[in-house]
Protein backbone atom coordinates (compact mmCIF):
# COMPACT_ATOMS: atom_id res chain seq x y z
CA UNK A 1 0.00 0.00 0.00
CA UNK A 2 1.57 3.64 -0.98
CA UNK A 3 1.66 5.80 2.21
CA UNK A 4 0.47 9.59 2.24
CA UNK A 5 4.46 10.35 2.31
CA UNK A 6 4.73 8.08 -0.75
CA UNK A 7 2.25 9.42 -3.00
CA UNK A 8 4.01 13.37 -1.74
CA UNK A 9 7.33 12.26 -2.92
CA UNK A 10 5.55 10.53 -6.06
CA UNK A 11 3.24 13.84 -6.06
CA UNK A 12 7.10 15.89 -6.87
CA UNK A 13 8.09 13.48 -9.29
CA UNK A 14 4.90 13.47 -11.18
CA UNK A 15 4.55 17.29 -11.51
CA UNK A 16 8.33 17.20 -12.94
CA UNK A 17 7.52 14.52 -15.65
CA UNK A 18 4.30 16.75 -16.79
CA UNK A 19 6.20 19.69 -16.71
CA UNK A 20 8.63 17.81 -18.65
CA UNK A 21 5.69 16.93 -21.03
CA UNK A 22 4.52 20.22 -21.43
CA UNK A 23 7.91 21.77 -21.97
CA UNK A 24 7.85 18.86 -25.07
CA UNK A 25 4.70 19.92 -26.50
CA UNK A 26 5.53 23.84 -27.58
CA UNK A 27 5.78 23.45 -31.33
CA UNK A 28 1.69 23.34 -32.11
CA UNK A 29 1.40 26.12 -29.65
CA UNK A 30 3.85 28.69 -30.80
CA UNK A 31 2.23 27.88 -34.07
CA UNK A 32 -1.28 28.80 -33.00
CA UNK A 33 0.05 31.63 -31.92
CA UNK A 34 1.79 32.64 -34.44
CA UNK A 35 -0.58 31.82 -36.68
CA UNK A 36 1.62 30.20 -39.64
CA UNK A 37 3.22 27.55 -40.74
CA UNK A 38 7.26 27.62 -41.52
CA UNK A 39 7.97 25.38 -44.00
CA UNK A 40 11.06 24.42 -44.95
CA UNK A 41 11.71 23.36 -49.35
CA UNK A 42 13.48 23.25 -51.36
CA UNK A 43 14.76 26.64 -53.92
CA UNK A 44 13.10 25.48 -56.93
CA UNK A 45 12.37 22.00 -57.78
CA UNK A 46 9.82 21.66 -60.56
CA UNK A 47 7.16 19.52 -59.55
CA UNK A 48 8.50 19.07 -55.56
CA UNK A 49 8.43 22.69 -54.76
CA UNK A 50 8.57 25.69 -57.29
CA UNK A 51 7.26 29.51 -56.50
CA UNK A 52 5.91 30.86 -59.84
CA UNK A 53 6.74 34.76 -60.56
CA UNK A 54 3.91 35.87 -58.91
CA UNK A 55 5.27 34.33 -55.49
CA UNK A 56 2.87 31.23 -55.27
CA UNK A 57 4.29 28.00 -54.50
CA UNK A 58 3.58 24.74 -55.67
CA UNK A 59 4.20 21.01 -55.83
CA UNK A 60 4.16 17.79 -54.17
CA UNK A 61 6.59 18.68 -50.65
CA UNK A 62 4.48 22.44 -50.91
CA UNK A 63 1.11 20.35 -50.64
CA UNK A 64 2.59 18.41 -47.69
CA UNK A 65 3.18 22.07 -46.03
CA UNK A 66 -0.45 22.73 -47.04
CA UNK A 67 -2.03 19.81 -45.78
CA UNK A 68 -0.28 20.36 -41.83
CA UNK A 69 -1.65 24.06 -42.28
CA UNK A 70 -5.40 22.74 -43.78
CA UNK A 71 -5.08 20.20 -40.39
CA UNK A 72 -4.31 22.57 -37.76
CA UNK A 73 -5.47 26.02 -39.10
CA UNK A 74 -8.37 25.21 -41.09
CA UNK A 75 -6.87 27.12 -43.76
CA UNK A 76 -4.50 25.74 -45.93
CA UNK A 77 -2.44 29.17 -47.08
CA UNK A 78 -1.68 29.76 -43.59
CA UNK A 79 1.81 28.69 -44.71
CA UNK A 80 5.29 30.51 -45.08
CA UNK A 81 7.83 28.69 -47.13
CA UNK A 82 11.06 29.00 -46.35
CA UNK A 83 13.32 28.32 -49.61
CA UNK A 84 16.15 26.29 -48.29
CA UNK A 85 19.40 24.68 -50.12
CA UNK A 86 20.71 21.39 -49.66
CA UNK A 87 23.69 22.74 -47.44
CA UNK A 88 21.44 25.01 -44.74
CA UNK A 89 18.38 22.71 -44.84
CA UNK A 90 18.85 20.52 -41.73
CA UNK A 91 20.28 23.61 -39.68
CA UNK A 92 17.30 25.66 -40.29
CA UNK A 93 15.20 22.90 -38.80
CA UNK A 94 17.68 22.26 -35.86
CA UNK A 95 17.51 26.07 -35.26
CA UNK A 96 13.78 26.72 -35.21
CA UNK A 97 13.88 28.70 -38.21
CA UNK A 98 11.39 26.00 -39.98
CA UNK A 99 8.75 23.83 -37.86
CA UNK A 100 9.08 21.27 -40.79
CA UNK A 101 11.20 19.95 -43.67
CA UNK A 102 9.25 18.93 -46.57
CA UNK A 103 12.39 19.24 -49.13
CA UNK A 104 13.39 15.94 -51.04
CA UNK A 105 15.79 14.97 -48.19
CA UNK A 106 16.68 11.37 -47.59
CA UNK A 107 15.67 9.43 -44.73
CA UNK A 108 18.76 8.71 -43.20
CA UNK A 109 20.41 6.69 -40.16
CA UNK A 110 22.89 9.51 -39.18
CA UNK A 111 20.51 12.58 -39.95
CA UNK A 112 18.39 11.03 -37.37
CA UNK A 113 21.27 10.15 -34.72
CA UNK A 114 23.90 12.86 -35.52
CA UNK A 115 21.66 15.79 -37.01
CA UNK A 116 18.61 15.20 -33.91
CA UNK A 117 16.41 14.42 -36.40
CA UNK A 118 13.06 12.62 -36.89
CA UNK A 119 11.81 11.79 -39.91
CA UNK A 120 8.10 11.12 -40.29
CA UNK A 121 7.41 8.42 -42.76
CA UNK A 122 8.57 8.38 -46.64
CA UNK A 123 6.25 10.52 -48.76
CA UNK A 124 8.26 9.55 -52.16
CA UNK A 125 10.57 6.21 -52.91
CA UNK A 126 13.05 7.31 -54.82
CA UNK A 127 16.61 6.72 -55.70
CA UNK A 128 19.69 7.72 -57.13
CA UNK A 129 20.13 8.21 -61.07
CA UNK A 130 22.39 9.51 -63.89
CA UNK A 131 21.36 11.67 -67.05
CA UNK A 132 23.98 12.10 -70.16
CA UNK A 133 23.21 13.65 -73.51
CA UNK A 134 21.89 11.07 -75.99
CA UNK A 135 25.04 12.09 -78.45
CA UNK A 136 27.50 10.35 -75.92
CA UNK A 137 25.59 7.09 -76.59
CA UNK A 138 25.84 5.74 -73.03
CA UNK A 139 23.62 3.12 -72.17
CA UNK A 140 24.36 1.93 -68.53
CA UNK A 141 26.11 3.92 -65.45
CA UNK A 142 28.85 1.17 -65.98
CA UNK A 143 29.93 3.37 -69.27
CA UNK A 144 30.67 6.02 -67.33
CA UNK A 145 34.18 6.21 -66.63
CA UNK A 146 36.74 9.53 -65.95
CA UNK A 147 33.67 11.44 -66.84
CA UNK A 148 32.97 14.62 -65.35
CA UNK A 149 30.13 14.67 -62.76
CA UNK A 150 27.55 17.57 -61.88
CA UNK A 151 26.37 17.10 -58.15
CA UNK A 152 24.74 19.15 -56.01
CA UNK A 153 27.07 19.57 -52.35
CA UNK A 154 25.41 18.21 -49.09
CA UNK A 155 23.54 15.62 -50.08
CA UNK A 156 22.98 11.97 -50.24
CA UNK A 157 24.08 12.08 -54.43
CA UNK A 158 27.61 12.78 -53.38
CA UNK A 159 28.08 10.49 -50.82
CA UNK A 160 26.78 7.50 -53.33
CA UNK A 161 28.48 8.82 -56.06
CA UNK A 162 31.44 8.14 -54.42
CA UNK A 163 30.60 4.44 -53.34
CA UNK A 164 29.14 3.62 -56.97
CA UNK A 165 32.48 4.89 -58.61
CA UNK A 166 35.01 3.25 -55.93
CA UNK A 167 33.00 -0.35 -56.07
CA UNK A 168 33.21 0.11 -59.82
CA UNK A 169 36.87 1.07 -60.18
CA UNK A 170 36.06 3.92 -62.25
CA UNK A 171 37.08 7.43 -61.96
CA UNK A 172 35.14 10.39 -62.21
CA UNK A 173 36.02 14.39 -62.03
CA UNK A 174 33.92 16.00 -59.43
CA UNK A 175 32.00 18.91 -60.33
CA UNK A 176 30.51 19.99 -57.14
CA UNK A 177 27.46 23.14 -56.92
CA UNK A 178 25.54 24.70 -54.04
CA UNK A 179 21.80 24.76 -56.11
CA UNK A 180 19.85 22.74 -58.45
CA UNK A 181 19.98 26.18 -60.91
CA UNK A 182 23.83 25.65 -60.55
CA UNK A 183 23.75 22.62 -61.42
CA UNK A 184 21.42 22.49 -64.55
CA UNK A 185 23.30 25.32 -65.77
CA UNK A 186 26.92 23.59 -65.97
CA UNK A 187 25.40 20.65 -66.88
CA UNK A 188 23.59 21.88 -69.70
CA UNK A 189 26.81 24.55 -70.77
CA UNK A 190 28.66 21.46 -71.09
CA UNK A 191 30.81 21.59 -68.21
CA UNK A 192 30.04 18.03 -67.37
CA UNK A 193 29.04 15.16 -69.31
CA UNK A 194 26.81 13.94 -66.44
CA UNK A 195 23.96 14.92 -63.95
CA UNK A 196 23.45 13.09 -61.16
CA UNK A 197 20.69 13.15 -58.33
CA UNK A 198 17.10 11.68 -57.38
CA UNK A 199 15.56 10.19 -60.23
CA UNK A 200 12.45 12.34 -59.75
CA UNK A 201 14.81 15.28 -59.00
CA UNK A 202 16.47 14.35 -62.64
CA UNK A 203 13.05 14.31 -64.79
CA UNK A 204 12.64 17.73 -63.43
CA UNK A 205 16.05 18.87 -63.48
CA UNK A 206 15.73 17.96 -67.35
CA UNK A 207 12.51 20.07 -68.08
CA UNK A 208 15.09 22.76 -67.32
CA UNK A 209 17.30 22.21 -69.77
CA UNK A 210 17.48 24.31 -73.25
CA UNK A 211 17.15 20.91 -74.85
CA UNK A 212 15.30 18.52 -72.84
CA UNK A 213 14.82 15.69 -75.36
CA UNK A 214 18.83 15.72 -75.80
CA UNK A 215 18.81 14.30 -73.02
CA UNK A 216 18.44 10.21 -71.61
CA UNK A 217 18.20 9.11 -67.72
CA UNK A 218 20.46 6.06 -67.31
CA UNK A 219 17.76 2.93 -66.36
CA UNK A 220 20.39 2.56 -63.44
CA UNK A 221 19.49 3.10 -59.98
CA UNK A 222 22.23 3.06 -57.69
CA UNK A 223 20.51 3.87 -54.12
CA UNK A 224 17.75 4.45 -51.98
CA UNK A 225 16.50 7.60 -51.84
CA UNK A 226 13.19 7.22 -49.18
CA UNK A 227 12.57 11.08 -49.32
CA UNK A 228 9.89 12.38 -46.37
CA UNK A 229 9.27 15.30 -44.26
CA UNK A 230 11.09 15.44 -41.14
CA UNK A 231 11.06 17.46 -37.72
CA UNK A 232 13.28 18.22 -35.18
CA UNK A 233 13.71 16.27 -31.60
CA UNK A 234 12.10 17.00 -28.90
CA UNK A 235 8.54 17.27 -29.47
CA UNK A 236 6.54 14.29 -29.72
CA UNK A 237 3.15 15.80 -30.16
CA UNK A 238 4.22 17.73 -33.24
CA UNK A 239 5.85 14.32 -34.53
CA UNK A 240 2.84 12.58 -34.29
CA UNK A 241 0.68 15.49 -36.17
CA UNK A 242 3.04 15.62 -39.25
CA UNK A 243 3.49 12.12 -39.03
CA UNK A 244 -0.32 11.24 -39.18
CA UNK A 245 -0.77 13.84 -41.70
CA UNK A 246 0.84 11.93 -44.00
CA UNK A 247 -0.61 8.71 -42.98
CA UNK A 248 -4.10 10.36 -42.66
CA UNK A 249 -3.51 11.09 -46.78
CA UNK A 250 -2.60 7.85 -48.05
CA UNK A 251 -5.15 6.16 -45.98
CA UNK A 252 -7.96 8.37 -47.36
CA UNK A 253 -6.52 6.97 -51.02
CA UNK A 254 -7.07 3.69 -49.52
CA UNK A 255 -10.08 4.05 -48.48
CA UNK A 256 -11.48 6.13 -51.56
CA UNK A 257 -11.63 9.41 -49.92
CA UNK A 258 -10.98 12.64 -52.21
CA UNK A 259 -11.80 15.86 -52.63
CA UNK A 260 -14.90 14.52 -54.91
CA UNK A 261 -15.83 11.61 -52.27
CA UNK A 262 -15.60 13.58 -49.29
CA UNK A 263 -18.89 14.85 -48.74
CA UNK A 264 -20.22 11.12 -49.33
CA UNK A 265 -16.83 9.63 -46.73
CA UNK A 266 -18.83 12.52 -44.04
CA UNK A 267 -21.93 10.28 -44.05
CA UNK A 268 -20.32 6.91 -44.25
CA UNK A 269 -20.98 4.01 -41.55
CA UNK A 270 -17.94 2.45 -42.66
CA UNK A 271 -16.07 1.84 -39.33
CA UNK A 272 -12.52 2.88 -40.87
CA UNK A 273 -13.90 6.08 -42.68
CA UNK A 274 -15.80 6.89 -39.65
CA UNK A 275 -12.88 7.12 -37.93
CA UNK A 276 -10.56 9.03 -40.50
CA UNK A 277 -13.50 11.77 -41.06
CA UNK A 278 -13.65 12.09 -36.96
CA UNK A 279 -16.92 10.49 -36.65
CA UNK A 280 -16.17 7.77 -34.57
CA UNK A 281 -13.56 8.58 -32.08
CA UNK A 282 -11.18 11.74 -31.35
CA UNK A 283 -7.88 10.97 -32.97
CA UNK A 284 -7.08 14.50 -33.98
CA UNK A 285 -8.16 15.50 -30.42
CA UNK A 286 -5.42 13.65 -29.09
CA UNK A 287 -2.62 15.58 -30.87
CA UNK A 288 -3.83 18.51 -29.79
CA UNK A 289 -6.14 18.93 -33.10
CA UNK A 290 -9.87 19.00 -34.26
CA UNK A 291 -11.62 15.24 -34.83
CA UNK A 292 -11.93 16.57 -38.26
CA UNK A 293 -8.51 17.35 -38.87
CA UNK A 294 -7.90 14.37 -41.90
CA UNK A 295 -11.26 15.91 -43.71
CA UNK A 296 -9.82 19.17 -43.48
CA UNK A 297 -6.66 18.02 -45.23
CA UNK A 298 -8.78 15.91 -47.97
CA UNK A 299 -10.91 18.53 -48.56
CA UNK A 300 -8.70 21.35 -49.14
CA UNK A 301 -5.33 19.53 -50.29
CA UNK A 302 -6.68 16.20 -51.05
CA UNK A 303 -5.13 12.07 -50.40
CA UNK A 304 -1.77 10.97 -51.61
CA UNK A 305 -2.86 10.14 -55.05
CA UNK A 306 -4.50 13.61 -55.89
CA UNK A 307 -1.35 15.16 -54.85
CA UNK A 308 1.23 12.86 -56.71
CA UNK A 309 -1.05 13.25 -60.10
CA UNK A 310 -1.28 17.02 -59.99
CA UNK A 311 2.29 17.81 -58.99
CA UNK A 312 4.38 14.88 -60.35
CA UNK A 313 2.39 11.91 -61.88
CA UNK A 314 -0.20 11.27 -64.41
CA UNK A 315 -1.80 14.83 -64.54
CA UNK A 316 1.75 16.92 -64.42
CA UNK A 317 4.52 17.84 -67.09
CA UNK A 318 6.39 15.53 -65.17
CA UNK A 319 4.09 12.26 -65.70
CA UNK A 320 6.01 9.88 -63.30
CA UNK A 321 4.55 6.51 -62.85
CA UNK A 322 2.99 5.71 -59.64
CA UNK A 323 5.85 2.80 -59.50
CA UNK A 324 6.54 1.68 -56.10
CA UNK A 325 4.55 4.88 -54.65
CA UNK A 326 1.97 2.90 -55.54
CA UNK A 327 -0.25 1.76 -52.62
CA UNK A 328 0.71 -1.80 -51.31
CA UNK A 329 -2.44 -2.77 -52.07
CA UNK A 330 -2.14 -2.25 -55.76
CA UNK A 331 1.69 -3.22 -55.99
CA UNK A 332 3.09 -0.78 -54.86
CA UNK A 333 5.22 -0.48 -51.47
CA UNK A 334 3.31 2.82 -49.79
CA UNK A 335 1.64 1.57 -46.25
CA UNK A 336 0.48 3.75 -43.54
CA UNK A 337 -0.73 2.45 -40.18
CA UNK A 338 -3.98 2.83 -39.47
CA UNK A 339 -6.09 5.15 -37.80
CA UNK A 340 -7.80 3.32 -34.93
N1 LIG B 1 17.59 13.30 -51.53
C1 LIG B 1 18.92 13.83 -51.52
C2 LIG B 1 19.10 14.98 -52.53
C3 LIG B 1 18.15 16.10 -52.28
C4 LIG B 1 18.35 17.35 -53.11
O1 LIG B 1 18.42 18.44 -52.55
N2 LIG B 1 18.43 17.24 -54.42
C5 LIG B 1 18.59 18.38 -55.28
C6 LIG B 1 18.60 17.93 -56.71
S1 LIG B 1 17.13 17.04 -57.16
C7 LIG B 1 17.47 19.41 -55.07
O2 LIG B 1 16.44 19.13 -54.56
N3 LIG B 1 17.68 20.63 -55.49
C8 LIG B 1 16.64 21.61 -55.42
C9 LIG B 1 17.16 22.88 -54.82
O3 LIG B 1 18.35 22.96 -54.47
O4 LIG B 1 16.34 23.79 -54.67
C10 LIG B 1 19.28 14.30 -50.12
O5 LIG B 1 18.40 14.37 -49.27
O6 LIG B 1 20.45 14.61 -49.87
Amino acid sequence: MLSLNHIRSFGAVTILVLAAAGAQAQTLKALKERGTLNCGVSQGLYGFSIADDKGNWSGFDVDFCRALAAAIFDDPSKVKFVPLSTNERFQALQSGAVDVLARNSTWTMSRETDLKLNFVGVNYYDGQGFMVRNALKIGSALELDGKKVCVQSGTTTELNLKDFFNTNNMKYELVSLPTAVESEKAYDSGRCDVLTTDVSGLYAERLALSNPADHVVLPDVISKEPLGPAVRQGDDQWFQIVKWTLFAMLNAEELGVSKETLEEAKKSTKPDVMRLMGNDGNFGEQVGLTKDWAARIVGQVGNYAEVFNRNIGSDSKLGIPRGENNLWSRGGIQYAPPIR
